[in-house]
């Protein structure tokens, strides 16, 4: 027997995508129903970003997601790119007006769904087997299995909202898919800690070792990050090796004085650029790490996550209040347009800033050239800039 439901937008994924662009459509009275795959505990049980863009900071404050972000939110008006000899400051708030927040996505998400709880919508956790059908027709039909009961919601459009391992993006055919991609030959190996940051501002540190990252989530915690083989795992590295080897390629006077101490969360993440056009088919819209994936170096995921909002949440709203078309019409390549300068911009951050096995010696010199480059041009240091607290929407 299957269980049948109606609503405006089904919104397929409990991430921030998908959290956020039902809050937004909900505060304008468009009627939205979420399927999670994952039980709620799990999706905010993922560690990952932790630099919000100035647009994303506007965007959570419009949805009504502020007084946590606001009293917790670590304001940052600059971060340190540095290799062994050399510290570039980049100081976002003298060279664009602007400043980016350090709050942690988990937290972020968490604000969301207490958000969507008392908005009452309805998210439905623990999702199987979602198919997504007549995308063509007037009203499109999401059938998908819980609690081992075959279920289907009909809805005027969908919103795929369901990462990079979703279904939403495979639904639309491979022949209409352009995809593009670049997958890097190493990981991310993140640590987070109970420890006061070695520094107040974010430090990306090229070293002839590899990459490091020192990041931060509050005065008392601290997210840092080195670069591994692909073919490492979590269970090679102890805290004793993770602290060491950051150490190496952190500056010399930062390694000294930071204080070290125990994991409490360890993880691997694969590095990838990657893009699929168009993100509509049909009913269907594509929206987040569903269409498109950045690495880390940038920190754009989360924050190109939220420029997509941008420009659907207000398509949507048009589209169901006035049955005007142009937004959504519109929105695959007003989206694309800033997704590929992200990208970009991940791009070069990425390849700037770690030692790729087959290189040779010329590559390193690049970087190092590059990096004196930021050093002595504040043009350099803006075009960084601009980037880094968020292109505009
Ligand atoms: P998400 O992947 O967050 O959410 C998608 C949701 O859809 C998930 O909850 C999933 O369970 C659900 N789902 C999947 N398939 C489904 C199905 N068939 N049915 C129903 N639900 C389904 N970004 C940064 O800016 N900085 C970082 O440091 C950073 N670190 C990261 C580390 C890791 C390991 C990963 C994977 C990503 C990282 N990112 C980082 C990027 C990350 O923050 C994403 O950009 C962000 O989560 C995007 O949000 P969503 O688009 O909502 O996708
Ligand atoms: C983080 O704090 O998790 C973080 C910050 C900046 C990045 C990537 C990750 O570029």
């Amino acid at each position: 027997m299957i269980i049948s439901k109606k609503t405006q937008i089904a919104i397929i994924g409990g991430g921030p995508s998908g959290l956020l662009l039902s809050q937004l459509l909900n505060l304008s009275g468009v009627d939205t129903v979420i399927l999670e795959r994952s039980s709620r505990e799990h999706v905010l049980s993922r560690i990952r970003a932790g630099v919000l863009e100035s647009g994303t900071v506007d965007m959570l404050r419009q949805a009504g997601v502020f007084e946590r972000m606001e009293k917790q939110g670590i304001p940052h008006n600059g971060c340190y790119l540095t290799d062994s000899d050399l510290m570039v400051h980049i100081n976002f708030r003298e060279l664009t007006g602007k400043q980016v927040l350090v709050f942690g996505q988990t937290e972020v998400t968490a604000d969301l769904y207490a958000a969507q709880d008392r908005m009452g919508t309805e998210i439905i956790h623990g999702v199987e087997d979602v198919k997504i059908n007549d995308l063509g027709q007037t009203r499109s039909k999401i059938d998908y299995t819980v609690n081992a009961t075959r279920t289907s919601i009909e809805c005027m459009y969908v919103a795929g909202c369901d990462g990079f391992h979703g279904v939403s993006r495979n639904t639309i055919p491979a022949t209409v898919r352009q995809e593009y991609e670049r997958v890097y030959p190493f990981g991310w190996l993140g640590v987070l800690s109970q420890t006061p940051p070695a520094n107040h501002e974010l430090i990306y540190a090229n070293s002839p070792h590899g990459f490091a990252l020192a990041s931060m989530r509050n005065e008392n915690l601290s997210r840092y990050y080195v670069q591994v083989p692909m073919t490492d795992k979590v269970g090679d590295w102890s805290d004793e090796r993770f602290w060491e080897v950051l150490k190496q390629r952190l500056p010399t006077e930062t390694a000294q004085s930071m204080i070290t101490g125990s994991s409490i969360e360890k993880s691997i993440a694969p590095l990838r650029s990657f893009a699929s056009e168009p993100l509509r088919w049909g009913n269907l819209f594509l929206v987040g790490d569903a269409a498109h994936i950045v690495p880390p170096t940038g920190a754009k995921g989360l924050n190109l996550a939220v420029s997509d909002v941008f420009y659907l949440h207000s398509a949507l709203i048009d589209a169901i209040k006035t049955q005007s078309r142009t937004g959504i019409d519109g929105y695959s390549d007003r989206a694309l347009a800033r997704i590929w300068k992200s990208m970009r911009f991940s791009w070069q951050m990425t390849t700037m800033l770690h030692r790729f096995d087959d290189e040779d010696n010329f590559a390193g010199q690049m970087r190092r050239a590059t990096l004196s480059h930021l050093a002595h041009s504040e043009t350099a240091r803006r075009e960084l800039a601009e980037n880094y607290v968020g292109l505009p929407y």
